[in-house]
């Protein structure tokens, strides 16, 4: 993975030309930039091609299907350009290898969701979060998703993943500190909101570089 800033700017707008004009600002910034069904739905998959000509694109779908089924998810949004996938893991072992098998096919990385940020997640997710961060790490995935909202969470997800990375969304908007997520263990942050809905993202992006350098 390309790790420079550690940020993956979360692009949750619904408007193109705004997502385009934001990734222009902020793509010297950021190492990823995950767009996922807001901005798809509303734009079309082509979005992907074009924001994937400017930074590389983390398609967030949270692929949670069966096999076949994330097999024809993964396959058209790696073909639009995307550089990595994100799956649930929840779905299980096959469901999970079904991604992991697309990604491979077109050399692209793929995330497994573990323990989600909100704070529904403590409900049914984070009781099962160990055995998620297990099966990901075995399906041999690039990284998973683990919550800054909680960075005791990350730490102990850190501890069954080993040297996988770790993405975390949950900082600005959720809560969570930039600094303590890493320092539990994150890898990169995923940020959306604090960035995006401010009326300077570029100063917003370089405040939380400067924290976390
Ligand atoms: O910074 P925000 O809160 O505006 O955006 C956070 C982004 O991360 C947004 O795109 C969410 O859908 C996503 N996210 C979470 O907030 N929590 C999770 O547990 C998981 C994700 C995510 O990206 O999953 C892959």
């Amino acid at each position: 993975m390309i790790r420079n800033s550690r940020l993956i700017l979360a692009l949750d707008v619904l408007d193109k030309e705004r997502a385009i004009d934001l990734v222009s600002v902020l793509k010297d910034r950021i190492d990823y930039v995950k767009v996922g069904y807001p901005l798809i739905l509303a734009a079309g998959l082509e979005v992907v091609e074009e924001i994937a000509s400017m930074a590389p694109v983390i398609a967030d779908l949270k692929i949670a299907d069966i096999p076949n089924t994330n097999t024809l998810i993964s396959e058209p949004v790696l073909a639009a350009g995307a550089s990595g996938i994100i799956a649930h893991a929840f779905a299980g072992r096959d469901s999970l290898s079904a991604c992991v098998d697309a990604a491979r096919e077109r050399g692209a990385l793929v995330f497994a969701v573990t323990e989600m940020s909100h704070p529904g997640a403590v409900e049914f997710m984070a009781p099962l979060a160990e055995g998620l961060a297990r099966l990901a790490a075995e399906c041999r995935v690039d990284g998973v998703v683990a919550p800054a909202t909680r960075p005791e969470r990350i730490r102990l997800i850190r501890s069954i993943v080993g040297d996988r990375a770790i993405i975390s969304p949950g900082v600005g908007a959720q809560g969570g500190s930039p600094r303590a997520a890493l320092e539990a263990g994150a890898d990169y942050l995923i940020v959306g909101r604090s960035i995006t809905d401010s009326p300077n993202p570029a100063a917003v992006a370089d405040a939380i570089l400067s924290e976390i350098r």
